[in-house]
């Protein structure tokens, strides 16, 4: 099942040589590294919230992202900002379909302690090169009270015009020299992956080493969005992709190292699903790896949706092992298969209960002729990793939540993040709802505490609090993860 793979295609040399190969990432690690979304560096991790569909100065599409800061009762809609092209910390203007803020990552390039921002947008304006949309990703860089000054990367940066719209986005330091570094993947017909190595030089908007990687011959290749974790267990970051090839989706893990991430995959699995996420759920060295695939047919339920489960070894991904697929038919697992089920539609892995094993939570979007009824559901880890059979679970929907102006039919649970807000030591579920009412949408930040997750304790977090632009904005439709 798995292969190593040394095929080097010639269009992905000749992409190779028209990228920009900067400096090597050899400075030693003096850097201390922001925690990942810790934009004002006081070490709490901070919530950020995409609506890529925000009307901005009468722009439509044009998009804009709204940053929460946190504290230790977790984020604070007192202390925020607002981020759209038009503000004058970010560059550029905003223009009709830039959908600025489809994707975000975070994680400090520049080593400066502040947690950096990167921002996907689908085009750069229809006026930038002769009226196409080429699609960028802008990096914001953090501070003292906020993110400050940006820079972007387009085609000027070796990426042909198209190529990095609505790209994938991931962030973590893959070669471990302190400075966190960032991976791009491009979809469309020519998928690919690179990554930019992070340092000082980071920040002069030059020097990018952006490298080819993966260039395997996969053509009509889309790729989904990249997760990252230890999968085999040696301390450095190693990324996992999960692609779609001539119609089948597959996965493939790229390890990271001293010399940064290997441009050869280590692994190819010839199983995937457009959700991949990365947890320990077992709490041993090795990060686990769960792929929701919400569309698969289950016992002829049409998209009823699986969630396959890999573990993590000491080689990788412990193929020998083999996979562990769960249904809503499965021991343990709340719900019941059924037509439309959409089991697998988002996930986030984080530690909720925080007994230090990883814990998953599932959207199962369930979408019926009148609308949805989805339901996260939450598997907790074991000493044997995800076995809802004896495991704890729970499951929650938009009606359990509690919010005030919240219920309704809107695809509750669109998109799912975990991060620990307020550093109890266990994880929050972010929970985003972009198609709330007419697209306004809304964000729920659930609480992790020693029991899991507290449904009750749930906190909303709306565009017009945050001065976001709605209706119609897509407010939750990306989530820093
Ligand atoms: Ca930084
Ligand atoms: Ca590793
Ligand atoms: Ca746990
Ligand atoms: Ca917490």
């Amino acid at each position: 099942m798995a292969k190593r793979s040394r095929l080097v295609t010639a269009a992905a040399l000749l992409l190779l040589s028209g990228l920009l190969l900067g400096l090597p990432s050899s400075t030693a690690s003096s850097a201390t590294k922001a925690r990942p979304s810790d934009f004002n560096g006081d070490g709490y991790p901070d919530l950020v919230v995409g609506a890529p569909w925000a009307t901005v100065g009468g722009m439509r599409n044009a998009g804009a992202l709204s940053v929460v800061f946190s504290s230790a009762s977790g984020p604070q809609v007192s202390k925020r900002q607002y981020l759209s092209r038009n503000q004058a910390a970010v560059p550029g203007v905003s223009r009709e379909w830039d959908e600025f803020g489809t994707e975000v990552a975070s994680g400090d390039f520049n080593g400066d302690g502040y947690a950096d921002l990167a921002i996907n947008t689908a085009s750069d304006g229809p006026s930038s090169s002769g009226g196409k949309y080429c699609g960028m990703v802008t990096v914001m860089f953090g501070g003292k009270s906020q993110l400050t000054t940006g820079l972007r990367i387009k085609e000027q940066d070796g990426f042909t015009c198209g190529m990095l719209t609505w790209s994938g986005l991931a962030a973590a330091d893959f070669d471990r020299n302190g400075y966190d570094d960032l991976v791009l993947t491009t979809p469309g017909e020519v998928g690919n992956a690179f990554w930019i190595s992070g340092g000082p030089q980071f920040a002069q908007g030059k020097g990018h080493d952006a490298r080819l990687f993966d260039p395997v011959s996969h053509d009509l290749t889309r790729y989904a969005r990249p997760a990252v974790g230890d999968v085999n267990g040696d301390s450095y970051p190693d990324l996992v992709l999960s692609h779609k090839t001539e119609g089948l989706w597959r996965t493939t893990l790229h390890l990271g190292g001293a010399q940064g991430l290997d441009p050869v995959e280590w692994q190819l699995l010839t199983n995937g699903g457009p959700h991949v996420v990365v947890g320990n759920f077992n709490g041993d060295k090795y990060a686990d790896i769960a792929i929701g695939n919400p569309l698969i047919t289950v016992n002829t339920f049409g998209s009823a949706g699986t969630v396959r489960i890999y573990h993590g070894s000491a080689n990788g991904i412990d193929t020998a092992r083999g996979s562990q697929t769960l249904t809503q038919d499965s021991p343990g697992v709340p719900g019941s298969v059924e037509r439309m089920g959409g089991f697998g539609w988002a996930l986030a892995a984080g530690d909720y209960n925080g007994d230090g094993r990883a814990d998953l939570a599932i959207t199962a979007q369930r979408s019926f002729r009148n609308g949805f009824d989805s339901t996260v559901n939450v598997l907790y880890g074991t000493t044997s990793g995800i076995s809802p059979a004896t495991g704890k679970s729970q499951v929650f929907s938009e009606k359990t939540v509690g919010l005030p102006g919240a219920n309704g039919t809107s695809a509750f649970a669109e998109s799912l993040s975990a991060r620990d807000f307020n550093r109890d030591g266990r994880s929050e579920l972010v929970v985003g709802s972009p198609r709330y009412n007419n697209y306004t949408g809304y964000v729920a930040v659930v609480p992790g505490t020693t029991t899991g997750l507290k449904v009750t304790s749930t906190k909303g977090f709306f565009p017009k609090g945050l001065g976001v632009p709605a209706p119609y904005s897509s407010f939750g439709a990306a989530l820093e993860r």
